[in-house]
């Protein structure tokens, strides 16, 4: 956000075994303390990256009660890339759009569910979306205008894309962070 030194929103995008572990955290509000709860859920997320979705959402609402909450959306993509296990708790959007290998799937929206974690947080399970090599996985908080996803370059490099939703769909009002991963291959 204009006028601020950190950014309250981060990512998380590391390797695991079986993938790889993806997350965009929203610090609520912005300014020092929304940044000091993001980093402490993306520190959880970097320690456990092998957990499964649900069990890093309650490590971490644990380490975030004593700040002020976060938005978190986390995703699990299995080792061939086909499929990922994705939670979304507050409103850090979360889209799968298809490459041309995955002609007949749906594009996918993550369903999110009301709440704050370290706060309060809802039951949630989470939910498996196939894949197909060439599919993009964006993730974007709440400084993002929703419709990000409508208009989308989908030949675009992710670094490139993510840059250009970031531009054309940025708030000025909050801190913005778009994450953009595309499914490989089998290697
Ligand atoms: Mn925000």
């Amino acid at each position: 956000m204009p006028g601020e030194e950190v950014s309250g929103d981060m990512h998380v995008a590391t390797a695991t075994s079986a993938g790889a572990l993806l997350a965009v955290v929203d610090g609520l509000g912005h300014g020092p303390d929304a940044a000091a709860a993001a980093r402490a859920a993306v520190e959880v997320l970097d320690a456990h990256p092998e957990e499964p979705v649900t069990a890093l959402a309650a490590r971490c609402h644990q380490a975030l009660r004593r700040t002020r909450g976060a938005a978190i959306s986390v995703v699990s993509v299995d080792g061939a890339g086909e499929r990922l296990d994705w939670i979304g708790i507050g409103n850090v959007e979360g889209r799968v759009l298809r490459g041309s290998a995955s002609e007949r799937r749906a594009d996918e929206a993550l369903l999110l569910r009301a709440g704050v974690v370290g706060y309060r947080i809802p039951e949630v399970r989470a939910l498996s979306v196939d894949l197909a090599p060439g599919d993009l996985i964006v993730l974007a908080s709440d400084g993002v205008h929703p419709a990000f996803s409508e208009d989308v370059n989908r030949e675009a490099e992710p670094q490139a894309l993510a840059d250009e939703l970031l531009d054309r769909h940025g708030k000025t009002t909050d801190d913005a962070l778009v994450l953009v991963a595309r499914v490989g291959g089998s290697a």
